[in-house]
Parts: C-alpha cells; structure tokens; sequence
C-alpha cells in the first residue's frame, strides 16, 4: 500500500514581533498595566503621546547637527570623552570601538554650562536647549517610572522617580552621531580589509558595520529618541537581532540593569546595539536616569518573598559604575552583583 505523504505544510519564516508602542494618553490604570508588561516581557517600549514638545526636541536636534558638522579639529576641542565629552570611535576605557562619534554630558545645568564653552560658539543657546531637553525627559522618565510603581502596586509611587529626582542623582545626558557610510573614509583598514576580530563588524553577518556594540545600560531607566534613520536593534530572547522603527515622534524607553536588580528580576534591561549600515547620517539623543552615587540599590520588598529571594546583593550606584567602567561594553556586569 503506498502511504502519501502529507503535503509540506508551508511554514511561514519566523519573524520576531516588533516592540510594544504604549500611548501616553491612555487612562492610568490601563497604562500602568502596559508598562508593567512591556518592562517584564521586552525591557523596552516606544511611546507615543509623550507630551515633550516639537519645539524642545528640534533645539537640541539643530544643537547637535551644528556640532556634528564641524570640522573634527574643532570638535576635538571637546574631547576626549573622560567619560564626559565628545568622543569618536573610542568607546569607554577597555578599548571598545564603534563607528560613531558623540558626546556625553553629566545631566545637570552647571556641568551643562560649562562643557557648552568647548562645544558651541553660543554656549548660552547650547546649555539652554540640552536643559530644557532633559527637564521635559526627566518628567516623563519620573511619570513611567511612578506609573511602573503603581503598576507593581508598591505603596510608595516615588520610590523609583525619587532616585533619579535627587539633586546628586548621576544621570547623564548622551548625543550618539553614526555618519553615514558614505562618509565613511575610505583609508579606514577595518573596513577595507576586515578581521575575523574587528570589532566593527557583526561575526555573523559580516556586512553589518557595529556603530555601537552590544550592551545593556547600567542605569534605571533610558529615554531614547532619534531622527527617522534606523539602527537601533535588540537582542531577542531566542538570540535574534530586531530592528527597532525609528520614529522621530516617538520615544524608546529602555530597562537598565539597575532596575533590573530593583525589580528582583522582573524586569529585564535588554541587550541593544546600533548597527550604521544606513547611507543617511543617524543621531539619537539618550537621557540616561541614574540615581546618585551613594544611592543603595538592592531589589525592593516587594518584590522579594520565600518564592522569589532576592537575586542581587545591595550595592551602591558609584560601585555599580565603577565596575562597569572596568570591564568592556558587551560584559554582563550585573551577574557579578548576583546573590
Ligand atoms: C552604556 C550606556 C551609556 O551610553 C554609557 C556608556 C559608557 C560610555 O560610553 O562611556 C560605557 C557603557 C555605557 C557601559 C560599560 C562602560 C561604560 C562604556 C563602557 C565600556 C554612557 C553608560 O553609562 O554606560
């Protein structure tokens, strides 16, 4: 007798699902639900109806296009990033590289002010637009982090947006500028002639050029946004790379390992990386929240029971820095903080 055999079921190529879009203008218990979900589920969100101004937004844009378009005689006048400062190529201090340059700033007004005088001719019109620019992100990072609060149903809603309210809170404030590739010089070696140990090149997939490598954030929380060039990806839990929309109306928001440690777990600040395949020039902007440096962070008790003991030992957020500015961009920093 001859069995047929079943017609090959046509299977469709697995596509990972794109990351949550959360709007800003839904009613709070809902939202505080999908937040709570997209932190647990994806360690990252967009969200839209965010409430900072266009206006806000394109100021610091314009501030960073000028910058960026000097001649780099002129922008090295800011640099070396020690860890503030612009910077190019050179990422942290173990040797890390990416194919981007950029500039981090300590988020508060009077280092803002100061470091404006090597970036921008009109210092008073930079300091004016990067804090205006981080007290609107600020808001919004302290309004996700109270509803995430609520959401976890902690009595104390501030007990997340308190850190990074603090006067001494350590968050810093970051403009990355991957050029594009058509810009790229064409001396440079690595991409002339690429090593199996570049870097700058995924091993994987030898075509993708690495602008920023593979890395979670220490901080608490990430407010991202960038112009509508894409780039950004994260790691998927399957071990897959997934590209995340550019939207230039949208925010990204990441978990950082600090309140992934805060959370008991159960959040997860997700691995991302930039890739700079594109031919149009990309920026983001980054506010990275941080608490200060003798905040402790430890997970909170609520979420630490005999089912869930807790996972991270207490630790300062100057010892967590530390130990993440000795080790490489892609090393998993919190295991070493593992109970
Ligand atoms: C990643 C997140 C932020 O961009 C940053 C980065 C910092 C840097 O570029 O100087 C670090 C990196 C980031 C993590 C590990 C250390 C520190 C480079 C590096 C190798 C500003 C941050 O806070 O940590």
């Amino acid at each position: 007798m001859v069995v047929a055999s079943p017609a090959p079921l046509r299977t469709k190529k697995a596509r990972p699902a794109g990351i949550p879009v959360i709007d800003l203008s839904l009613e709070r218990s809902k939202l505080c639900e999908l937040l709570v979900k997209a932190c647990q589920e994806f360690g990252v969100f967009q969200v839209e109806n965010h409430g900072v101004s266009r206006e806000i937004i394109s100021r610091v844009e314009r501030q960073g296009q000028e910058f960026f378009s000097k001649p780099a005689c002129q922008k090295q006048r800011a640099g070396p990033a020690a860890p503030f400062g612009y910077g190019s190529k050179n990422i942290g201090f173990n040797g890390d590289k990416g194919e981007l340059e950029y500039i981090i700033l300590e988020a508060n007004p009077h280092s803002i002010s100061e470091r404006s005088k090597s970036i921008s001719p009109h210092p008073a019109n930079f300091s004016c637009a990067v804090n205006d620019y981080i007290d609107a992100v600020r808001n919004l990072a302290c309004d996700i982090l109270e509803m995430l609060a609520q959401g976890l149903w902690v009595q104390d809603k501030s007990i997340f947006s308190n850190l990074i309210r603090d006067p001494n809170s350590d968050s810093c404030f970051r403009i990355n500028h991957y050029p594009s590739l058509l810009n790229v010089a064409h001396h440079d070696d690595d991409w002339i002639n690429p090593t199996p140990s570049s870097q700058l090149f995924d091993h994987n997939h030898p075509k993708t050029r690495i602008g920023f490598g593979e890395h979670s954030d220490p901080q608490i929380l990430t407010i991202l946004r960038s112009n509508n060039v894409g780039g950004l990806q994260i790691l998927s839990p399957d071990g897959l790379w997934v590209p995340i929309q550019p939207d230039s109306d949208k925010f990204c928001v990441f978990v950082g390992d600090a309140f992934q440690a805060m959370s008991n777990g159960r959040f997860m600040s997700v691995r991302h990386r930039a890739v700079a395949n594109s031919v149009k020039a990309r920026m983001s902007m980054m506010y990275f929240a941080a608490p200060a440096p003798n905040a402790s962070i430890s997970p909170i008790p609520q979420m630490v029971s005999c089912e869930n003991p807790s996972l991270y030992r207490p630790f300062t957020w100057a010892e967590y820095k530390a130990t993440a500015y000795s080790l490489r961009l892609a090393d998993n920093r919190l295991d070493l903080f593992r109970n």
